[in-house]
């Protein structure tokens, strides 16, 4: 992070940060060592004062928002007198405040630091695994600032009115709450130091002071029907910004978000025009130039591409090659098996999953080649699949010496999240699973999801391992459905 993307030759009122997402760990080393940091954020805002997940009114505090997560919030700090000042830290979990003797990051010091968690702006007092000292500047003993406090043993930090320092806090959270803000205690007490530094006396660190100025314009792009195009622009200038994104001339989304996502482009998009109305910290709003979408229909039919049956020997899971007009996907008469199974029910998946049908059949018999044959499906573009298009799978078989494994995750990709599971299972609804494998004991990483009643009707192994799964048939040694 060198200092040529800095800007601090005035406040702007503004601070910038960084918000990294990611899993694992509750300290700062946990941010600091993902591949992800600094330079890869999956999230950038501008608060207008010095805590994360800001409401925007500095009177209320930051809600805790997610978990698994990290953050680095950087910018610069402007003394309004010269004199000794004391930083203050909270965080959840694990946190670290630097300060640089002057504006370069190159010379920032500890100051402080958080070594657990702390309720949001808690200052004085700490949650658990912390105490009150390290999180103030002037009591922590480990601080590196070249100057120590006489009385408290920390750092006498003096700074020189109006000048621009580095200030850098960074955070870890693992779970439950979470919250990262710094405050200052001034030489003439006229800010708040129960309360995040407002804005006034930051400026970020990769923004300059000034009208907002729009410096990539959106782009002109071509996509296949059905496939997802973002329009990105970027600007300089004071933050935080707004982006009303426009297409043809109709507002589409108002926000912090740079860029605007289309997840399917349909025909009828064909020529839009998108452009963005930026509106910064300072100056007035600004209109970027319009970009064109041009869109090329969709001329290929679905095709089938696989199918598998399941444990539970009374399914089918269907993928295509392209996602599904949902009235034709799901019309069971559309789906012929062998065997003379009959399908009695076809459910697409949602998007963007929805290339894929589970089909509901009559009782499989073990390791057997079953052909399906699929009619009058058709994809999003109302092209309809090949006639009597074919594809062959073989049934599962019991096995001794191992389970089958399935797992079902949450919308942020969390395979620890029970409710993914209990989603997955509710009113009997066959959800394809995230993550399937086998395993030679029962009981895995996520234990609470193998252990429920849809878990044991999903196993098929002779091991003994019944708990809570009495629907376990020794006559037959098979999970009964
Ligand atoms: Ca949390
Ligand atoms: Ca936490
Ligand atoms: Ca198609």
């Amino acid at each position: 992070m060198g200092p040529g993307r800095r800007s601090h030759d005035s406040p702007g009122g503004h601070h910038g940060e960084v918000l990294l997402q990611h899993r694992g760990g509750t300290t700062v080393a946990d941010l600091t060592g993902n591949a992800k940091f600094p330079n890869s954020p999956d999230a950038v805002t501008y608060p207008t004062y010095f805590e994360l997940n800001a409401t925007g009114d500095i009177n209320t505090a930051a809600p805790n928002t997610v978990d698994n997560y990290g953050a680095q919030m950087l910018g610069y700090f402007y003394p309004p007198a010269t004199g000794d000042y004391i930083f203050y830290l909270a965080s959840d979990d694990g946190g670290q405040l630097w300060l640089s003797t002057d504006a370069d990051p190159a010379n920032k010091k500890l100051i402080a630091q958080e070594a657990g968690w702390s309720n949001a702006r808690s200052y004085t007092a700490i949650g658990g695994g912390s105490t009150v000292e390290a999180k103030d500047s002037s009591q922590f003993t480990g601080t590196q600032w070249p100057t120590k406090d006489p009385v408290y043993g920390g750092a006498k930090i003096t700074l020189t009115a109006n000048r621009a320092y580095y200030i850098e806090a960074l955070m870890k959270e693992g779970g439950g709450g979470d919250n990262l803000s710094v405050a200052v205690q001034d030489p003439n007490f006229v800010i708040d130091s129960t309360k995040p530094i407002p804005g006034q006396y930051l400026s970020s660190f990769d923004k300059a002071s000034g009208p907002v100025v729009i410096t990539t314009q959106p782009q002109s792009q071509t996509v296949n029907q059905g496939d997802p195009v973002t329009f990105t622009v970027a600007v300089d200038g004071t933050p935080p910004y707004n982006f009303q994104w426009m297409v043809n001339n109709s507002e589409v989304q108002s926000g912090a978000q740079a860029s605007y996502n289309i997840t399917r482009a349909l025909a009828t998009q064909n020529n839009a025009k998108v452009k963005v109305v930026v509106t910064g910290g300072q100056g007035s709003p600004v209109t970027s130039a319009e970009a064109t979408l041009t869109v090329i229909s969709d001329v290929t039919p679905p095709t089938l591409v696989g199918a598998r049956g399941s444990a539970s020997f009374n399914a089918v899971t269907v993928t295509f090659s392209e996602p599904l007009d949902p009235a034709t996907a799901n019309t069971a008469a559309n789906y012929r098996l062998s065997g003379g199974l009959n399908v009695t029910a076809a459910s697409l998946s949602a998007a963007p999953n929805d290339n894929t049908v589970v089909l509901t059949t009559s009782r499989q018999s073990e390791g057997t080649v079953l052909t399906l044959t699929v009619n009058n499906v058709k994809d999003l573009a109302g092209l309809t699949i090949a006639a009597n298009s074919t594809i062959d799978f073989k049934t599962h078989v019991f096995a001794t010496g191992w389970a089958s494994y399935q797992r079902w995750h949450n919308e942020n990709g969390d395979p620890g999240d029970i409710n993914a599971f209990a989603t997955a299972i509710a009113d009997g609804t066959i959800r394809a699973p995230d993550y399937e494998s086998a395993v030679t004991q029962f009981g895995g990483p996520w234990g609470r999801e193998t252990i429920t009643r849809r878990g044991c009707s999903a196993i098929s192994s002779r091991l003994p391992m019944a708990t809570t799964c009495s629907s376990w048939d020794r006559t037959t040694n098979r999970w009964s459905t």
